[in-house]
């Protein structure tokens, strides 16, 4: 071997190495150029959230094996849910990775009605983790993808009387957001305010590793993704916007009754996902502070748009911890098609009441 082949050898060494050594504690630091405080504490909660991300990715990969794994608990949930046993483990899964961190104060999920206060026994952070445990869990019990999707915010003031009332902000003020995507591979993307980064677990180093960083979504991409189910139930603009992909070249449905799902393909190739409001939900079915809000702040750190159909979806701020929006998110030109369906309709609203009058 001579010296050119092995420089070309060590070089592809290095790479590799340092790859598979770029973790997500390091990367965090490595992105926030800082090893202060804040820093460390980011990259704790980073850590923190990769162990939960195992821990439920070992559950899901065996659960058909295991005793009790899947199938329903037989209660129902703040959202009125049937609650499935992987909801339920799932959201063990964090309280249990956070409970002795000395990173949090308090958890609050969509399995639970009131935030999980970290005990006075235990250590006690500043920050606030609000998850989906397991999203799409329709999906576990036939094998298809599921995810978790997170948000971290920072407590804001004591929160003495355990309210959680801080939490109610605009999805401006998260200072990270991901989700954990339990596909043939389990995949970690996340954002902490500085890119989109996209990490694979390596079950034989139990570790995520570096696969994509500075990830940007195509302007647009032939993807929609919504539940042509519900048209019936939808209001004449979606109609319009439906009927137009199903009449021009260029559109293809895919629609997996799991958002992270949804939303990791076309974050990958373009497009646009969109749960409008319903009939049966007319504030639309997602929840804003731990669906949508931190797919939002992905969204556009990636270089994508979301919105209700009508303002910005990182403008608003909840009412209540559970609170529900119209989601449309995606690719800036194909969230921007969805627009012009809505406003229209408004215009043609708008003149139609003019005349009345
Ligand atoms: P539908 C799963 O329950 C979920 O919250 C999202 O993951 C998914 O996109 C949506 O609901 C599916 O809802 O009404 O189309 O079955």
């Amino acid at each position: 071997m001579n010296s050119s082949d092995s420089t070309s050898l060590e070089l592809s060494y290095d790479f590799a190495l340092d790859r598979d050594c770029t973790t997500l504690s390091r990367h965090v630091l490595e992105h926030l150029q800082s090893f202060g405080p804040e820093a460390q504490d980011m990259s704790a909660l980073m850590t923190r959230i990769g162990l939960a991300g195992k821990l439920i990715s070992r559950r899901l990969s065996r659960a058909g094996l295991v005793e009790g794994a899947l199938g329903f608990t037989g209660d129902i949930n703040v959202q009125g849910e049937e609650v499935k046993k992987m909801d339920l483990y799932a959201n063990e899964v964090f309280i249990a990775a956070f409970k002795q961190s000395g990173l949090v104060c308090r958890l609050a999920s969509e399995e639970m009605e009131k935030p999980y206060y970290i005990p006075e026994n235990c250590p006690i952070g500043r920050y606030t983790l609000l998850y989906d445990p397991i999203d799409g869990s329709s999906n576990v019990d036939v094998n298809l993808n599921v995810g978790s999707i997170f948000s971290i915010r920072q407590q804001v003031g004591n929160d003495p009387d355990h309210t959680g009332q801080d939490l109610l902000q605009d999805g401006h003020q998260q200072l990270a957001a991901g989700y954990i995507l339990y596909g043939p591979s389990t995949v970690l993307v996340y954002s902490i305010g500085k890119g989109v980064h996209v990490f694979i677990l390596d079950p034989s180093l139990g570790e995520f590793i570096l696969a994509a960083e500075n990830l940007t979504i195509p302007k647009h991409g032939p993807v929609y993704s919504v539940n042509e189910g519900n048209f019936w139930q939808w209001e004449d603009a979606l109609r319009d916007f439906t009927r137009y992909v199903h009449r021009h070249e260029g559109h293809t449905a895919r629609y997996s009754g799991a958002l992270v799902g949804d939303f990791h393909r076309i974050l990958f190739q373009g497009g646009v996902f969109i749960y409008p409001g319903t009939l049966k939900n007319p504030e639309g079915k997602l929840r804003l502070l731990y669906e949508s809000a931190p797919l939002a702040y992905l969204m556009e750190q990636a270089g994508g748009r979301a919105s209700t159909g009508s303002q910005t979806l990182l403008d608003i701020a909840p009412d209540h911890l559970h609170a529900r929006t119209p989601l449309i998110i995606g690719s800036h030109e194909d969230v921007a098609l969805v627009e012009s369906f809505i406003e229209e309709r408004a215009r043609q609203a708008e003149e139609e009441l003019a005349l009345q009058q």
